[in-house]
């Protein structure tokens, strides 16, 4: 496995986890999922996206980008929830707070393409995402589109740690396995990634 990577099951245990999706649910009215598009062909994503925080990440057909406030809505985005917070204070190892947290909505037939997390200059600062809901399949490989992957399955509460050089490394979720858990509505999956946007 890359160096710097890390894996941490069951991080929220039950209860946290309804804690924290019911907040994530209650912010979506002022934060509302919306759809976006790839940049260039404009082909829509497979994932709805909002964000929290005082930066969110977005992508249409002009490309990928951090902006303070929501496409559609034009408003600020929300605040990050405290236990995002803490968790980023736990785990992070980084003197500065997350700038965003994207919450990637996924449906039962929704994938995310082998990509790199590219858009922050705050390089040597973690990704930490959290899944909550249905279990996906998420794969990860190296520092080149062609290295080699592995898969492992990640649940509800689980929680990745992309720092170091896997900071740099390319991942995607292949599927993900809808009503494997009862939590989100629907049986989709939520997974929330903090990110430090700019070097403190
Ligand atoms: O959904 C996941 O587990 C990964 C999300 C991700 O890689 C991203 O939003 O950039
Ligand atoms: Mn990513």
């Amino acid at each position: 496995m890359i160096d710097g990577f890390r894996f941490l099951p069951e991080y929220f245990s039950p209860p946290a986890q309804k804690a924290l999706l019911a907040d994530v649910l209650g912010l979506l009215d002022d934060n509302p999922l919306y759809r976006g598009s790839m940049p260039r062909t404009g082909k829509p994503l497979s994932v709805r996206n909002t964000n929290l925080g005082p930066l969110g990440w977005v992508s249409d057909i002009k490309g990928y980008r951090y902006q303070p406030t929501h496409p559609v809505t034009g408003k600020p985005w929300t605040p990050i929830p405290q236990a995002l917070l803490d968790l980023w204070r736990d785990v992070a190892s980084f003197p500065a707070p997350p700038q965003a947290c994207l919450v990637n909505w996924y449906e039962a037939d929704s994938r995310l393409g082998l990509h790199i997390d590219a858009d922050e200059s705050a390089k040597d600062a973690p990704v930490i995402s959290v899944s909550l809901g249905s279990r996906a399949l998420f794969r990860l490989g190296g520092l080149e589109r062609k290295s080699p992957t592995s898969s492992m399955r990640l649940a509800s509460g689980d929680v990745v740690v992309l720092g170091g050089a896997a900071r740099q490394a390319y991942h995607g979720v292949d599927r993900i396995y809808p009503d494997s858990s009862t939590l989100v509505p629907g049986g989709g999956r939520i997974n929330l990634t903090l990110r430090r946007v700019t070097a403190p």
